[in-house]
């Protein structure tokens, strides 16, 4: 029973009282931005996809995977190029595509995640393409230092924009998180914008399977855990990830950067750079429920679903994918729900 004022019992039904109670006992709180950013590649459509999953019902499927979860959307992220990004473009990053509108979208994003992680105890940032991946993360970073990330993807993304061959930011988002990288992006003011950075040893990939030249140097200079999917085949979901959280400090909060990309094309075809032989959808979601079981995930991205690539049923699947993803890691349980707030627990007793 809970103990409540006769002025609370008049104005709150039952009801509405048990699930608030429930709801500050655990704390879910989730806020939600949508970057529709695709300038970090060149196809269009990949920023279709926030308003895409909202028209499919997003909030009610995650809703419905935990009832308790108090959901906030802060609608789509807005952003201003100015003349000091313009001018870092024009004489050190002019070879590199959108260097500008990847900076100032990042920097209002870095701004808008500590905001949702003053509100809610998680966040959710759905792209766009896998560019945004770097505010995202660095604002985690500025609000909670201590800080893992968890890059499942089918590719590296940490590219310098010497190495990069296409170009495209999308790229190289991990390589503006790592102290030791940052010296390559020194004209980018990174110390101004995201002074906390991502300790090596505090990141995990898994997924990957088609790494440039350069990242695979990067990754093995600086002794980068990544599990490639032929580790996956070798040993499988459940070793990979128990070597992951060996890995992670166990005090830290967890950020997972999920590219649609990482599952197989099977499931998601709907993506610019799609890869066959990815991770099933069994394995994704086992992958996002281990994590979540963790209770210290407290920040997500889903990016780089295109919904102007494939046919009318590509795109279904890829979105339904996604949305599997995004409500196993939020509450919802393969193994039934474990709490019942408007169940008639009496049934069983009682004749009808
Ligand atoms: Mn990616």
């Amino acid at each position: 029973m809970w103990r409540c004022t006769q002025r609370t019992l008049t104005q709150v039904c039952g009801n509405t009282l048990r699930r608030r109670n429930l709801s500050a006992a655990v704390n879910q709180t989730l806020g939600i931005i949508g970057v529709p950013f695709g300038k970090g590649q060149s196809k269009q459509g990949v920023e279709l996809a926030p308003d895409l999953l909202r028209e499919n019902k997003l909030r009610e499927v995650l809703q419905n995977g935990d009832e308790r979860l108090v959901i906030t959307d802060y609608g789509n992220l807005e952003y201003a190029v100015d003349e000091r990004l313009l001018q870092q473009q024009r004489q050190h990053y002019h070879h590199i595509r959108n260097y500008a509108e990847f900076m100032a979208c990042n920097r209002a994003l870095i701004e808008q995640v500590q905001l949702m992680l003053q509100k809610n105890s998680q966040f959710l940032t759905i792209g766009g393409d896998h560019a945004i991946g770097f505010g995202s993360v660095a604002g985690h970073l500025q609000h909670t230092p201590n800080l893992s990330l968890v890059w499942v993807d089918a590719h590296a993304d940490i590219n310098l924009h010497t190495t990069s061959q296409s170009g495209n930011i999308h790229g190289m988002p991990v390589s503006f998180l790592l102290q030791q990288l940052r010296a390559t992006w020194q004209h980018a003011a990174l110390d101004e914008i995201a002074p906390n950075c991502l300790p090596k040893d505090q990141l995990v990939y898994i997924g990957l399977r088609d790494i440039d030249p350069y990242e695979a140097f990067i990754l093995n200079k600086f002794g980068i855990r990544y599990y490639a999917m032929d580790s996956i085949d070798r040993v499988g979901v459940p070793k990979i990830i128990e070597m992951t959280l060996d890995a992670l400090s166990p005090q830290n909060k967890i950020h997972v950067s999920f590219d649609i990309d990482a599952l197989d094309s099977n499931v998601a075809p709907s993506t610019g750079t799609a890869v066959r032989g990815g991770l099933t959808l069994r394995e994704g979601i086992s992958i996002v429920e281990a994590l979540r079981d963790t209770n210290r995930v407290q920040g997500m991205d889903l990016v780089e679903i295109n919904p102007k690539l494939g046919s009318e049923s590509d795109v279904r699947s890829t979105v339904e994918s996604g949305l599997e993803i995004l409500k196993s890691m939020f509450g919802y349980r393969r193994s039934g729900a474990r709490h019942w707030s408007n169940l008639d627990t009496g049934i069983l007793e009682r004749e009808v």
